[in-house]
């Protein structure tokens, strides 16, 4: 069974190199024509251990400048002062430094891989059961929604117990899905990523169910503080946190907030997600954030990135008022 983290208690536990993914690694080197000799091994093992710079980890991710010129009008976009994270803000280096991104690292160094995903021009997609399929360039959507563009600061809850508290820009994803003009029949939202591996090197990998699927209900789709992301920290997503555009679910774990969302899609039943597909049991469909649920090892308690100050966990991540209706008849 694949489980999320090594060992979630450690901070430090992505400094371990489980062996079949560094074996992954070494199988993309040779087909980029580096050969696996030892001197590319060696070289791939300092390259695993730089730590980057502050610029490095940022820049290597950065969007193109005519993109974000043209996008520079609306960010930073209008903050909404009802969120508040009640607690520090994450340092913009820490949370691109440590991110989950299957599709480019295991190691949450996804910075060091990303230079090769080229998430411009991108294409908004809203298929399945619905009256109204919506298809849209990414200037098209900025435009069609500018008005609904907000800043959010929202708390973020990895299932692998780490938490971060950053600035997010979207729109709320009720408004794009209210266009799309759901049938009656439609029950659940399914969110599919990118599926692009010679952008993506762990892609190259059979290990994984790709392309990246999660899934949401109509309800939780639709509430308002389900947000479809295009910016964080006050400009254009960068590429390790999903950029051109991704959701974020706040009072769900991260795995839920899928990155690069190449399409969104009405559908009649629960879809199959990533995570339940690569390790069934360990990841339910709902996963919410719950102090008194393992999902799969104990939750009471998460570390901040960068500072790693501790808190006890908030049932639904402290959104209660937001959502426990949609839980509780
Ligand atoms: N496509 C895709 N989306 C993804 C992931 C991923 O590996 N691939 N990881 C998820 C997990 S486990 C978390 S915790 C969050 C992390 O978001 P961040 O790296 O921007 O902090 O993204 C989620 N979305
Ligand atoms: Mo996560």
């Amino acid at each position: 069974m694949f489980i999320h983290e090594k060992n979630p208690l450690d901070p430090d536990s992505d400094s371990e190199t489980p062996e079949h993914v560094f074996f992954n690694r070494r199988k993309w080197l040779a087909t980029a024509g580096l050969g696996i000799g030892a001197a590319a091994v060696a070289g791939y093992l300092g390259w695993r251990t730089w730590r980057g710079t502050d610029e490095e980890v940022i820049a290597g991710g950065q969007v193109e400048p005519t993109y974000e010129g043209r996008l520079a009008e609306q960010f930073p976009a209008p903050r909404e002062t009802r969120f508040t994270y009640g607690r520090r803000e994450t340092d913009q280096v820490e949370a691109a430094r440590y991110t989950n991104f299957y599709e480019f690292s295991s190691f949450k160094d996804s910075w060091r891989w990303v230079d090769s995903f080229e998430p411009y021009p991108w294409t908004v997609r809203v298929t399945g059961l619905c009256r109204n399929e919506i298809r849209m360039d990414l200037a098209e959507f900025h435009k069609s929604y500018a008005d609904a563009l907000v800043e959010r600061q929202y708390r973020h809850r990895c299932v692998e117990r780490w938490a971060m508290a950053v600035p997010w820009t979207g729109i709320p994803l009720a408004r794009l899905l209210k266009d799309a003009d759901p049938l009656p029949t439609a029950t659940h939202v399914r969110f599919v990523s990118f599926n692009r591996p010679d952008q993506a090197s762990q892609q190259q990998s059979s290990e994984f169910p790709w392309p990246y699927v999660e899934g949401l209900t109509i309800a939780e789709a639709m509430n308002d503080l389900t947000l479809l992301a295009t910016g964080v920290y006050g400009r254009p997503l960068i590429k390790q946190h999903g950029a051109p555009v991704r959701l974020v679910v706040p009072w769900k774990y991260g795995f839920k907030s899928i990155k690069s969302i190449d399409q969104i899609e009405f559908v009649d039943h629960e879809p199959a997600t990533f995570w339940t597909t690569l390790s069934p049991g360990a990841y339910p469909f709902e996963s919410n954030v719950e102090p008194n649920v393992p999902i799969p090892w104990p939750q009471h308690e998460e570390w901040m990135l960068g500072t790693k100050e501790v808190f006890p966990t908030q049932l639904y991540n402290g959104y209660s008022d937001q959502v426990a209706s949609l839980y509780h008849a």
